[in-house]
């Protein structure tokens, strides 16, 4: 009922008021301050979170559905369940030059709507959509509709195959230039999952595209802040078993199915994990420098990477048996690995190999198991082609913090997260022909087997976000200055009677830890910000208790914190460097809710009780004050 209520919400209509009253304030020069009516908000979504539509005509023979211009391919279940193959087909991409099938070929949408109405109904969860609930929080606060942009992408495709088929950057590079023109103001980026590679990908790019002495300027126009949200900075380990043995994220297919049509795409690699120690060449000073990069690309590591067993990660990603020996020279090019156990192979014994994640970056692993799997000298073809010898990027090497004014690292932890597999022959053909025998999890600080055994390794301080390792989420805060000001606060609404501040911690190089307590009932984020070590500029990271990888986008409390930290950016009077944590009452009539132990609405501060027709229950009746625009400058 409240849904459809006609009325805005009453907080919508005060800030709404409040942005039109900022946007008389005066700019001063060249500094943007002020006017949210100026900015815009550019999502880029992650994998799999566009749609897809066909782009041919397709008849499916023992099927009623066909395949039509413009129907929906990714994501229509019910012609995924009942034309498989049709489906398949639409999907499907040449594993060399990612050229589409002869019968069908797909196309992704555009605007918002590509990446809000991902079929809901038959998945739930992974693949439905993360963005609604999003451009919801939009309306309510009085954004304009031309102010939000989706920028979809082919999620099929490697970054240099997504210029040369779609100009996608250079595509990008115009809706900055056209948000600019259009509204007058930089905009604020959002960037989920995969989407975070892609606009990664796009600065690089941009670094070639632009005059070098312009590029920072360009930059400081345009982008006011960037939010990285659940960013694989260091790849995702479970990239590797959807490479080996098919991951179907809920669709109704077979894993080998799954495995096949992943290993197609060449998106497929962009996020294999790497070593944090080990680097590739940079291209970018290449380019000046005139030396032409052909053939191997190579990775220049730490001593760091030799010392420890893990290229900095938890455990090695890859244990897996090789069927048995035909003899030393079967693999050549393994040879210091396979060195490691000579005299069990010559006994033809199954043999078990570890990799990490430098040895997986590589391409070690894919040629160590040539001989026995059809896809790895697709999948080194693609590496080497797409990855290694990307024009612009080689996105397997660890990311600095990108040169923006403003950056925000936002990332769930302490859910139980795939760090390692174990995969063993399974006797089947391929692509069935490998089975997970065994898991390593992290679990808030610990390794444990999928039995439940505590394994030995390099657990981090805590534990990733369900889908994204720890080691990886947590890289950006190499992106923070040696000085970081850390607040651990509740997660909802609070007084500030739980909030913890450690100001100025000294860290150099090694992860930073709080040290602070933790109420086993108490969902909390943890803020560490840094407005010091490059002037003008501020990085922060959240952290957010048990925030999950997919869902972390429609989390009131990320929403939350955006939208106060955005409040308090553009507001003339804007004190502090950041938005302050030291309380958190309701922002929207949902937040407020019926107290009967008191019996009356809590917050009362915030909330009060005001019937609209058509309210069912009380806690409906319950809703921010008018006068709530007087509190918010609270928050500054
Ligand atoms: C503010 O409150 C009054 C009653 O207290 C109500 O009539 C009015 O509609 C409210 N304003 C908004 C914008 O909701
Ligand atoms: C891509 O590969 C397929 C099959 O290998 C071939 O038929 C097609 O002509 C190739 N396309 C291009 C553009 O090279
Ligand atoms: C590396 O692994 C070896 C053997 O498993 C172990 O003895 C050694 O302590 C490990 N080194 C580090 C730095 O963890
Ligand atoms: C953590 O804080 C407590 C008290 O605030 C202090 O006693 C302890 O030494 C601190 N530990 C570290 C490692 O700083
Ligand atoms: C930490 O906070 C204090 C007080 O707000 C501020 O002066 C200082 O610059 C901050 N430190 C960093 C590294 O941002
Ligand atoms: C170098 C190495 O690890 N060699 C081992 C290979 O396997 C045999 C039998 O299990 C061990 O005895 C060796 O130490």
């Amino acid at each position: 009922m409240r849904a459809l209520s006609p009325s805005p919400s009453t907080l919508a209509a005060t800030l709404l008021l409040v942005l039109l009253l900022l946007q008389c304030s005066v700019a001063s020069a060249g500094q943007f301050s002020g006017d949210s009516s100026k900015l815009s908000g550019i999502i880029i979504p992650g994998f799999a979170s566009t749609q897809l539509r066909a782009w041919s005509i397709l008849d499916c023979p023992y099927s009623p559905l066909d395949f039509n211009p413009l129907d929906l391919v990714w994501l229509d279940t019910t012609k995924l369940l009942s034309a498989v193959n049709c489906w398949l087909k639409c999907m499907w991409l040449d594993p060399y030059n990612q050229t589409d099938h002869p019968e069908c070929k797909s196309r992704p949408d555009c605007g918002l709507s590509a990446i809000t109405e991902l079929d809901p109904g038959y998945i739930t969860g992974p693949l439905s959509s993360v963005w609604k609930e999003w451009i919801k929080w939009c309306i309510e606060f009085g954004i304009e509709a031309n102010a939000i942009i989706a920028v979809p992408y082919d999620w099929r495709l490697s970054p240099s195959m997504l210029e040369e088929r779609d100009l996608y950057f250079h595509k990008l590079k115009l809706t900055f230039e056209t948000a600019l023109k259009l509204r007058g103001g930089p905009s604020i980026v959002l960037a989920h999952s995969l989407g975070n590679n892609v606009f990664r990908y796009f600065l690089e790019w941009l670094k070639l595209e632009i005059p070098p002495k312009h590029y920072v300027q360009w930059l400081d126009e345009h982008i006011h802040a960037y939010f990285a949200v659940g960013a694989p900075l260091l790849g995702s380990i479970q990239t590797v078993k959807s490479t080996l043995s098919g991951d179907t994220f809920g669709l109704p297919v077979s894993e080998g199915t799954a495995r096949l049509l992943f290993n197609s795409f060449s998106s497929s690699l962009w996020m294999l994990p790497f070593s944090k120690y080990c680097r590739a060449d940079n291209t970018y000073w290449k380019h000046f420098s005139g030396v032409t990069r052909r053939g191997h690309q190579t990775y220049h590591c730490e001593e760091q990477e030799f010392r420890s067993n893990f290229s900095g990660l938890a455990t090695n990603i890859i244990n897996i048996e090789i069927p048995s020996i035909r003899g030393f020279d079967a693999y050549p090019s393994v040879s210091e690995v396979a060195e490691t156990n000579l005299s069990r192979m010559e006994c033809g014994l199954p043999t078990q190999l570890s990799f990490s994640a430098r040895e997986i970056a590589d391409g070690t692993f894919f040629k160590a198991i040539e001989d026995y799997d059809p896809d790895s000298k697709r999948l080194l073809y693609q590496l080497e082609k797409s990855y290694h010898g990307d024009p612009v990027l080689n996105p397997l090497t660890p990311w600095d913090r990108p040169p923006i004014k403003n950056v925000f690292c936002v990332y769930g932890i302490d859910s139980k997260t795939e760090v390692g597999y174990y995969f063993a022959p399974s006797g089947k053909p391929y692509p069935d022909n490998w089975i997970i025998t065994d898991v390593i999890f992290e679990v808030e600080g610990s390794l444990f087997s999928r039995s439940g055994d505590l394994v030995e390794g390099n657990a981090g301080a805590a534990s990733g976000d369900e889908t994204v390792p720890y080691h990886s989420l947590s890289w950006c805060k190499n992106w923070l200055g040696p000085k970081v000001n850390i607040t651990r606060a509740p997660q909802s609404e609070h007084d500030g009677s739980d909030i913890q501040v450690e100001l100025n911690v000294e860290h150099h190089g090694e992860d930073i830890v709080p040290n602070m307590t933790r109420s086993t009932r108490v969902k909390y984020i943890t803020f560490y910000e840094d407005s010091e070590s490059i002037p003008g500029r501020r990085t922060a990271v959240w952290e957010l208790d048990k925030a999950n990888h997919r869902n972390i986008v429609r989390s009131p409390v990320l929403m939350r914190e955006v939208w106060l930290q955005i409040w308090h950016d553009i507001h003339p009077d804007a004190k502090s460097n950041f938005v302050t944590k030291a309380k958190r009452g309701p922002l929207r009539d949902e937040d407020c809710y019926w107290d009967y132990g008191k019996a009356r609405c809590a917050w009362p501060e915030y909330c009060e009780y005001r019937y609209v027709f058509g309210d069912v229950h009380l806690g409906q009746s319950c809703r921010v004050k008018n006068s709530s625009s007087d509190l918010k400058l609270h928050y500054l």
